[in-house]
């Protein structure tokens, strides 16, 4: 050894205790999105990251690793949960499996406007679904924005339910979510989103849904191009955080993170509400068609789902409570 690369290596010895030894060190917490930097979510974690960084004195910040980088949403959650990855932002159909008040806003026609999907979502309806997912090991930190979704396919219009009859749609890894497209008589096929693009291009399904600005970003829109206005459910956007690291932190830190995780609504939503309006004129000038549909004949399809996920009288009672809010 060289007196030079000795140096070094005391050098790096003695970083490494410090970074062992000093829990008062700043911290960057890594956080996943599937989807890419320029989209809402990802904007806004970042966002989220410049809050808690100012508040926290430069102690911590957030590094949001999109485009999938650490894996589909269900290895993220999972990372998330053993304390691997200290944030994730997903759908909150990825959670449905897992915790069951997720199932409440995922419901098909449940939120009236986007208006009402955020009122009630910024209430105390909201916290206490968010609370949910902290016995599975989530301290669920925010909702964002997520649009309505709506079902789009490649060769034939969905113009009525007898146009979706047996048609096979992807849908996210959620029992809810192939229940909701069996209701309208599809036959659902769970994916990852990442592999949607390539079913739709390869005739493996007949088609997806999805709202505006994933349809667009993924380019999804390009290999199906009839999008069919039926708007059947405003699930949102969630961020998780782990329970497992978020139990190393300080009350006064963990403060500081569920406010900057807040304050990143209103931004995001004002992401959201541009994104959406662009996508649609994107997809419109890429050639997809917009199609409107009877939405009365879709929701009717609906009961059978409620009837099957919305059996215990917590999850009616968030139903009941939504409902209420004006
Ligand atoms: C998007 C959502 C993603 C993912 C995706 C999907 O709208 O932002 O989190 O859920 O849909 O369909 O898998």
């Amino acid at each position: 050894m060289t007196p030079r690369s000795r140096l070094l290596a005391a050098v790096a010895a003695v970083t490494a205790l410090a970074a062992l030894a000093a829990p008062a060190q700043a911290t960057e917490f890594r956080s996943a999105d599937i989807h890419p930097d320029d989209y809402p979510t990802v904007m806004a974690v970042r966002h989220m990251s410049e809050t808690l960084s100012k508040a926290t004195n430069g102690k911590h910040s957030i590094k949001v690793y999109a485009k999938s980088a650490l894996g589909n949403e269900k290895d993220t959650i999972e990372q998330t949960k053993l304390g691997a990855l200290a944030m994730t932002r997903v759908n909150i159909a990825a959670m449905n499996n897992i915790c069951d008040e997720t199932i409440v806003p995922t419901m098909p026609f449940l939120f009236r406007s986007t208006d009402h999907m955020r009122k009630a979502l910024d209430s105390a309806i909201g916290d206490d679904i968010l609370k949910g997912c902290e016995a599975q090991g989530f301290i669920g930190l925010a909702f964002y924005d997520s649009g309505a979704r709506s079902i789009y396919t490649a060769k034939k219009p969905v113009r009525t339910l007898a146009d979706i009859k047996g048609m096979k749609i992807r849908v996210q890894q959620s029992d809810l979510w192939v229940s909701l497209l069996e209701a309208m008589g599809a036959n659902a096929t769970p994916m990852p989103f990442g592999e949607v693009y390539t079913a739709l291009k390869t005739g493996l399904v007949d088609g997806a849904e999805n709202n505006y600005p994933s349809y667009e970003s993924s380019r999804q829109f390009e290999v199906a191009k009839y999008y069919s206005k039926t708007e059947h459910s405003m699930a949102p956007e969630m961020l998780l955080f782990s329970k497992r690291v978020w139990d190393t932190l300080s009350p006064d830190e963990q403060k500081a993170i569920r406010a900057a995780a807040k304050e990143s609504v209103g931004y995001m939503r004002k992401l959201w509400d541009e994104r959406e309006a662009k996508s649609l004129a994107a997809v419109k000038a890429g050639g997809a068609e917009i199609i409107e549909v009877d939405k009365t004949a879709f929701r009717n399809q609906m009961k059978p789902v409620y009837n099957k996920f919305l059996r215990e009288p917590k999850l009616l009672e968030l139903v009941k409570r939504i409902n209420e809010v004006q």
